[in-house]
């Protein structure tokens, strides 16, 4: 099977996702450079968004769509869970990541923290409890099972874990996972999976 070409800096937590999903199912992908907002850009996704992926003549924008395709078309682990209620639950949180969780994590903290958008400072300051309240559902599933959606790694957590791996590093982040011990030990346990290991080299290497 040809390789997968993933578009868009690793930077990007959803990037980081879609990278990750290749690490774990052990597809062979390159990734590309893509200036947001180029002429370039809109020709593979007229949302302006990455990651863009294409794949022997596909090409799909969404990370979620990118990993259903990634996750059916290839072999290796299978990243949805086998029951039907897990399979809902895990695009449940993938739904809220997309529509709850990183709108309002990186609007008043992760941005501004990076200079890409201006810090109103009441927000800034509020942004860690206001991120605890919005991880609090996913604290209390991980508090009875290892995974948010099942037994086994699924796509839910492969969304989550980029974007907190940034917010850990924010001023307030280390306080806000301490109110979270069960996230916390998710984070810790699966950060450390080689795949999402490969996916950090790769930032690094990006960004030395
Ligand atoms: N719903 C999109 C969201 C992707 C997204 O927001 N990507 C960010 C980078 S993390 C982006 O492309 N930002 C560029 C912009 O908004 O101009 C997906 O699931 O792929």
């Amino acid at each position: 099977m040809l390789p997968v070409t993933l578009y868009g800096s690793v930077r990007s937590s959803y990037v980081q996702t879609a990278l990750w999903m290749c690490e774990e199912k052990g597809v062979a992908y390159c990734n590309e450079p893509l200036a947001i907002g180029s002429d370039a850009h809109l020709a593979l996704n007229p949302y302006g968004k990455i990651p863009v992926m294409k794949h022997q003549g596909v090409c799909l924008y969404e990370t979620l769509a990118i990993c259903v395709y990634l996750n059916e078309q290839f072999p290796g682990p299978d990243l949805f869970p086998p029951e039907l209620i897990q399979q809902a639950r895990m695009m449940q949180w993938v739904s809220a990541f997309n529509t709850e969780i990183y709108p309002k994590l990186t609007r008043n903290w992760l941005f501004p923290a990076l200079g890409i958008r201006d810090q109103d400072p009441k927000a800034f300051a509020k942004a860690p409890q206001e991120a605890r309240a919005l991880l609090m559902p996913m604290e209390q599933v991980l508090g009875e099972g290892a995974y948010l959606a099942g037994d086994s790694l699924t796509l839910a957590d492969l969304f989550l874990l980029p974007l907190l791996r940034y917010c850990q590093g924010l001023p307030g982040g280390p306080e806000m996972m301490a109110e979270l011990p069960a996230l916390a030990q998710w984070f810790a346990v699966n950060s450390r999976r080689a795949g999402a290991e490969a996916v950090w080299q790769r930032i690094e290497d990006e960004n030395p």
